[in-house]
Parts: structure tokens; sequence; C-alpha cells
């Protein structure tokens, strides 16, 4: 199979939701070489970014994007490793705590930040979906980060990126972390708004900007 057969058939895997084919088809891509980040935007994105405008359009419902994010993450089990291995032995650049604002379950991107920064010498603490602001401030003091990264996934739950921010400025901590948001409602207008460091576009440019953040370009 061409790689742009793979990649169309990656998509589809997430469109139908299969997550059995999504996982043979990442192992496949393995096999073949290809870079896992190519695949998982060429192929995989693809078919989760169908699905969500579908779903917008009301042409599928709650149960496919379900059905569709799990497909994903299958995908993304097998490609994760395969990105860690890049950063095996990399010098630590710094660390950042990782969260998904509250109220927000989305963790595809988020994951696929965290594996990125990791597999670039970062050391993340993860503390998941929904996380409350309380928590995050808390790991972030305990563990002394240089990055805190807050994603949001939904209008509604962007406002979180903003809490977590004040927050920090109420604990004292806020001249000693810096502030990255993402997600796809997110923009640079809003990371400015509420006062962030910076904004990360995707997982490749997350890691770009760590870098700069920490003032650690190479
Ligand atoms: Co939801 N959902 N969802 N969903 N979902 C969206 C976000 C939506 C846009 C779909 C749509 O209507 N078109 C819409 C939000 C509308 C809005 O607010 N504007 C939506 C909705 C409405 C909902 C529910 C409310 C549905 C319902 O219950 N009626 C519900 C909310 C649940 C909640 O959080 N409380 C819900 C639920 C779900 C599922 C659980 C079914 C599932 C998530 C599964 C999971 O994550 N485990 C899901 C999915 C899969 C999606 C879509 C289709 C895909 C999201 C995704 O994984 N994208 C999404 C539509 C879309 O975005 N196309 C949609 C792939 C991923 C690689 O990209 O997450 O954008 P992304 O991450 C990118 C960048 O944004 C960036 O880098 C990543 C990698 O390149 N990035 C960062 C992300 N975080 C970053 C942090 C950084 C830097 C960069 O620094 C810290």
């Amino acid at each position: 199979m061409q790689s742009r057969e793979l990649f169309e058939a990656m998509a589809r895997s997430v469109v139908e939701g299969d997550s059995d084919a999504a996982t043979e088809l990442a192992r496949r891509s393995v096999a073949a070489g290809i870079d896992p980040l190519e695949a998982i935007n060429e192929g995989f994105v693809r078919g989760i970014n169908f699905v969500g405008e579908e779903f917008s359009r009301e042409n599928m419902f709650l149960p496919e994007l379900v059905m569709a994010g799990e497909a994903m993450k299958s995908a993304i089990a097998v490609l994760e490793p395969e990105m860690a291995k890049a950063g095996a032995a990399r010098k630590i650049h710094g660390k950042v705590v990782l969260a998904a604002a509250p109220g927000d379950i989305h963790d595809i991107g988020k994951s696929l930040v965290g594996t990125m920064l990791s597999a670039h010498g970062f050391q993340v603490f993860d503390l998941g979906v929904d996380v409350p602001v309380a928590r995050v401030i808390e790991k972030v003091r305990d563990e002394g980060a240089d990055i805190v990264g807050v994603s949001a996934l939904l209008t509604t739950t962007m406002v979180g990126q903003r809490d977590v921010i004040e927050a920090l400025k109420d604990a004292g901590l806020r001249s000693k972390v810096k502030v990255m948001v993402g997600g796809a409602p997110v923009t640079q207008e809003w990371a400015a708004q509420i006062g962030a460091d910076a904004f990360g576009e995707d997982a490749v440019q997350a890691v770009t900007i760590a870098r700069q953040l920490v003032g650690s370009p190479g």
C-alpha cells in the first residue's frame, strides 16, 4: 500500500470508528518506516476532523464521535512509543505541567502535545482531563514547573485557562512559571487577552514554543 492510500485508510478507520483497523494501520505504518507524527496528521487527524465537521452539521452523532475518538486513541497508542523513542537520550530542557481545562474531557490533542514534549526533552507531568485549577497550581508548586500548559477544546472551557493564570497570580507563582495555552478554539488573541505567555497551534509548534519559553531553542 502506498503512503497516500495508507493515510486515506487511516482517516477512514477513524470515520468508521473501527479501532481494530486503526491499530492495524498504525502498526503497518510503523513497519513501513513512516514518521509517526506524519501518520497522525496526514491520516488519523483528517478522519477525526471530518467526524467533527459532520457532527457540527448533525450528520453524525455523539456515539460516532465517541467511537471515532476511541479509534484515534487506539492508533496513537501504537504510534506514541515510536515518537517517544526519538527523545530517549536527550537532555532535559525543563518541567511541564499539562492539563485539560476544568470541565473538558478531550485528551487526544493534549496527550499528543505531552508526547511530543517528552520526545523533545521535557519532563512532562500530564494531570489528565477535567483538572481542577487548584490541582494544577499544587503541581506547579510541588514540581517547580517551568511551564504550565492548559488545553481547551470547548469554547465553554477556555475560561479555565484564564482561571489558571489568575490562580497562579493569587498563589504568587505567576512570575515563576510560563503559561502556554492551546486547543482547537484557542487563538493568539485569546492567549494575549488572558495574559498567557504563548499559544501553541499544534503539537510541533508547542515544542518550538516550549523551547523558546525556557530559553533552550536547540
Ligand atoms: Co467533542 N467537541 N465534545 N468529543 N470533539 C469538539 C471539540 C467540537 C468542535 C465538535 C464539533 O461540534 N464540531 C465541539 C466543540 C464546540 C465548541 O465548543 N466550539 C465538541 C463538543 C460539542 C463536544 C461535546 C459537548 C458533545 C456532547 O456531549 N454533546 C462533548 C464535551 C465533553 C467535555 O469535554 N465535557 C464532547 C465529547 C467528545 C468525545 C468524548 C466524544 C471525543 C473526545 C475523545 C477524547 O479526547 N478522548 C470528542 C472528539 C473526538 C471531538 C473532535 C471531533 C476531535 C477532537 C480531537 O481529538 N482532535 C472535536 C472536533 C475537532 O476538533 N475537529 C470535538 C484531534 C486532535 C489531535 O486535535 O485536540 O485540536 P486537537 O489538538 C491539537 C491542537 O489543538 C493543539 O495540538 C494538538 C495536536 O496537534 N493543542 C495544543 C491541543 N491542546 C494543546 C495545548 C497546548 C498547545 C497545543 O499547550 C498547552
